[in-house]
């Protein structure tokens, strides 16, 4: 996969040289490249932001730097010349639609991604309107709440996906166990892990983890996952695709809930802790 991102911090993107998205990218799986915006400034400033029409507060990016830069990183990516070659752009913004491991999945298929974070309060819209009409744009989310720049997002969702290109991960049954992937796994959070010693600090490993029942393994982590989405997530849990469950899970899923509706009519401050 080709991966352009064209930033005033270049430099931001240094993570990516670093463990499984560095050895990604020496075996030629990931290729990625950085653009700094300023190099499309043609004033001795490198201004890049104006003020906002309307008014109001912070810098608005000037659409016309994005536009010659889009264009150049576009025409370099396309081999001789092809313009029906075409990035698919990602605009990271908290008005963005939200980012998840469904969205991360349909990325991982794409042969060639283009970020542009911006920095200050975004990008004069009209760049998203113009490559909207040129290209497959997508505004999106990694969360709700607001960051200094786009930056960050594009490590988020840069990681999230180069991850899932095949040849990345040693194991290929770790992506299909993910807390949210798809099939058995969507909408749920994995339960807790263990490794040696069996006992810490007094702290006992689940006596069924040592046993080597693997059906039995298996059914006790699906339980315990239910679990966990229950507590951290009961949100998830009301999205759970019914044609996922067995009787089993069903059952589970019903107990769970019968004791939790206790515990929420029992509620007190000390129930309080996580
Ligand atoms: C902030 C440009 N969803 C997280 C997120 C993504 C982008 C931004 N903030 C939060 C952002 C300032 C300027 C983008």
């Amino acid at each position: 996969m080709r991966v352009d991102i064209i930033s005033i911090f270049p430099e931001y993107f240094a993570p990516l040289d670093v463990s499984l998205m560095g050895k990604a990218r020496d075996r030629g799986i990931l290729d990625i490249r950085l653009h700094q915006l300023r190099d499309w400034t043609r004033d001795i400033h490198k201004t890049v932001d104006d003020t906002p029409y309307g008014g109001g507060p912070g810098m608005v990016m000037k659409p016309d730097i994005w536009g010659e830069a889009i264009d150049a990183v576009v025409a370099q990516g396309q081999p001789e010349g092809d313009v029906s070659v075409l990035p698919r752009m990602i605009v990271p913004t908290p008005s963005g639609r939200p980012f998840t491991q469904e969205v991360a999945l349909d990325y991982a298929r794409e042969p060639w991604l283009l970020f542009t974070p911006a920095r200050y309060e975004g990008i004069d819209s009209r760049v998203m309107a113009e490559y909207g009409s040129r290209l497959r744009v997508d505004e999106v989310s990694i969360g709700d709440y607001v960051l200094a720049g786009g930056e960050a997002a594009v490590l988020v969702i840069v990681e999230a996906v180069g991850r899932l290109l095949p040849g990345v991960l040693g194991n290929a049954c770790s992506v299909s166990d993910d807390s949210f992937a798809p099939g058995a796994m969507a909408n749920l959070l994995e339960g807790p892990v263990y490794t040696k010693p069996p006992v810490w600090r007094g702290h006992e490993v689940p006596e069924i983890l040592l046993s080597g029942h693997h059906g039995k393994i298996a059914r006790w982590r699906r339980d315990e996952a239910f679990r966990r989405t229950l507590d951290k997530r009961p949100e998830l849990l009301a999205r759970l695709d019914s044609g996922t469950l067995d009787a089993h899970d069903r059952r589970v899923l019903e107990e769970l809930e019968r004791k939790a509706s206790g515990d929420a009519f029992r509620a007190g401050p000390e129930d309080m802790a996580n």
